[in-house]
């Protein structure tokens, strides 16, 4: 097992902090020019497009931990309600929402339906934001880990991200494939910088600045059959970071619950990857991605690149944000 001193080693190595400036809080996500944004629209070949969210319900995956819940999703206006508001409303909660409601119902053909939903931002497909993890009291480029406030994040949220779209070339490396898995990664077996290699050689595609790599582990999949969003499967080895600062990737996407493997391999650093990818390269992760469909269609045409789209959400000072990705080809 690495000690913190070999994490700390690793995380000199791929610290981003000033590359693009003392104020900068796109981190990696720097590497997408527009010449990039052009090459992904180029990957547009056949007009097939893939979705890559999951439901927002309450069967998603959440519950295993007592600190994040699946999404409430709760009516507030419905068919029924205008019935009943004609009837009573007026009689029974005058200087009440409901007779604000009964005035536009009354002696009208006009109907609407609301809803409104209560959840984690991290409960389904999301993005982590780069303010979303840090150590010793330092977010990404240096910014005080207490900039994060029960007001939100004044530094590295989500918000921050939207110039970016975010839209890039997208690469799916299928490690499902790649391991002949029956359908998911087995725990125990983290994927290494070598094994990416080897994925990107065997599929003969190339990865390069800017780019956005979605990993295939079949953790999704698994779920959708057995509903278990505790199941550990295997994610990236933390020293995969290195690999992606090498490479100049822009952000890393998986259809798993934390992209990396959920065993640490380095002592007393619980999610070193996220560490060393968050708050000190400030490179965004993306989890829960689903991306069975897209890889079935890699497989069959061979094109494992693609044109992706997936903004988060603008929520003011988050620490991330759901995100409904899309991919084209
Ligand atoms: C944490 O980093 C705590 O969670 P996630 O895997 O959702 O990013």
């Amino acid at each position: 097992m690495a000690s913190v001193n070999d994490f700390r080693s690793v995380a000199r190595d791929v610290c981003n902090w000033g590359r693009w400036g003392d104020d900068d809080e796109l981190g990696t996500l720097n590497f997408i020019s527009a010449e990039k944004v052009l090459q992904a629209a180029s990957l547009v070949k056949r007009g097939k497009v893939f979705p890559l969210g999951v439901d927002f319900g309450s069967a998603g995956p959440q519950g295993a931990f007592q600190f994040r819940h699946n999404p409430i999703h709760v009516m507030t206006v419905d068919g029924g309600d205008a019935g009943t508001l004609v009837k009573y409303g007026p009689e029974w909660v005058r200087n009440s929402v409901a007779h604000e409601l009964s005035s536009y119902f009354k002696d009208n053909i006009f109907r609407f339906n609301d809803d409104m939903i209560v959840m984690p931002l991290q409960a389904a497909t999301q993005w982590d934001a780069i303010s979303h993890v840090y150590y010793e009291d330092r977010l990404y480029n240096g910014f005080p880990a207490d900039s994060v406030t029960s007001f939100g994040a004044f530094h590295c949220d989500i918000d921050k991200v939207d110039v970016k779209g975010i839209i890039s070339r997208g690469v799916l490396l299928d490690l499902v494939r790649h391991r002949r898995a029956q359908t998911f990664l087995e725990p125990g077996n983290p994927i290494t910088p070598a094994e990416l290699d080897d994925v990107v050689r065997s599929q003969g595609v190339s990865v390069g600045r800017g780019d956005i790599v979605l990993i295939h582990t079949g953790w999704w999949a698994r779920f959708l059959t057995t509903g278990d969003g505790s199941e550990p499967g295997s994610g990236l080895d933390w020293r995969c970071a290195s690999w992606l600062h090498d490479y100049e990737i822009a952000a890393v996407a998986a259809d798993n619950l934390m992209v990396e493997d959920p065993v640490s391999d380095v002592q007393g650093a619980f999610l070193p990857m996220h560490m060393l990818c968050l708050r000190d390269m400030g490179l965004m992760l993306g989890e829960y991605w689903d991306l069975t469909a897209l890889a079935a269609d890699c497989a069959a045409d061979g094109a494992y690149e693609f044109q992706l789209i997936a903004p988060p959400l603008r929520v003011t000072g988050a620490v991330g944000s759901p995100v409904n990705p899309i991919a084209i080809k």
